[in-house]
């Protein structure tokens, strides 16, 4: 027989833990788009406590639907070594082009962040981020309908020794802190750059250039690095994108192990 409220509670138990043992993170990442999660799963295989923030319903990003909804994505040769880790299957082409199902890649990068030991919160919206000491130590976050109805519904805190803006295009927790501190970031400006128009070419070598601290503890990565510095976009081609994440992974732990 089935006890509908020992169900409840299995539910609530299993979730208020992972809630309450991320509270104090290693690594607070903000969007489960590739980059985000590519960095993600990385740093939780080295033992990291990490938790990425998802607002939709669904992690994984603008990967899903491909090109124009043709659920196929394109990856260059640089990135298949980042793609073979989360054992995606690809078809190879003529000049080192590969083709991957979009629906298999993603669900490939997500299956691998959880059972990498990422704590994935969806329909979880970040909607600032803590600041203290001149430097970023953590995430505001909220319930998304609570935003998306706009109630008066206040947010609660988790601190993290790294936080990462892995929002995609609209890079919206950087736009958030710069606008609300008015600090300077690493940027050509110092400011918001904002997103250029398309160029692949250019748009997927500067995914990973931008890829950096642009503040205090505070990274981006993916088309927000793009949005942030002022880079290209790119299309439906994701080798950046995942080696954004690789890179970001990198940066990350050299930041928390450094102290
Ligand atoms: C919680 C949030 C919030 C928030 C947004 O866009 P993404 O897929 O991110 P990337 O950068 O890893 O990949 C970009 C790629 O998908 C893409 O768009 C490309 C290649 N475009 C090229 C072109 O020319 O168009 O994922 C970001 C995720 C999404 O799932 C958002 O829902 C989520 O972040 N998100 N989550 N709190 N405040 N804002």
């Amino acid at each position: 027989m089935l006890d509908d409220s020992k169900v409840s509670a299995l539910i609530i138990d299993a979730y208020f833990k992972k809630l309450k043992d991320s509270l104090h993170l290693d690594a607070a990442i903000v969007g489960a788009g590739p980059s985000g999660l590519v960095a993600a799963t990385l740093l939780a295989k080295d033992g990291f406590n990490v938790a990425v923030y998802e607002s939709k319903l669904a992690p994984g990003g603008g990967m899903w639907g491909g090109g124009m909804m043709f659920n196929e994505i394109v990856v260059q040769r640089e990135a298949i070594e980042v793609l073979k880790m989360f054992n995606v299957r690809l078809k190879e082409h003529e000049d080192s082009y590969f083709t991957c199902d979009s629906v298999e890649c993603t669900s490939a990068l997500i299956n691998s962040a959880v059972n990498s030991g990422v704590k994935l919160f969806n329909l979880v919206k970040v909607v600032d981020t803590v600041f203290k000491n001149d430097s970023v130590c953590g995430l505001v976050i909220n319930w998304t309908p609570v935003e998306h109805m706009g109630l008066h519904v206040d947010p609660i805190t988790v601190y993290s020794k790294v936080v990462m803006d892995a929002t995609g295009h609209p890079a919206e927790l950087a736009n958030t802190l710069v606008k609300k501190t008015g600090v300077k970031l690493e940027t050509p400006s110092g400011g918001f750059e904002g997103e250029k128009p398309m160029n692949a070419e250019e748009g997927e070598k500067q995914t990973v250039e931008n890829t950096k601290e642009i503040y205090k503890n505070f990274f981006v990565s993916g088309m927000a690095a793009n949005g942030v510095c002022g880079g290209f976009r790119m299309g439906p081609i994701f080798g950046g994108m995942l080696l954004s994440g690789r890179k970001a992974y990198n940066l990350m732990k050299e930041k928390i192990e450094r102290g």
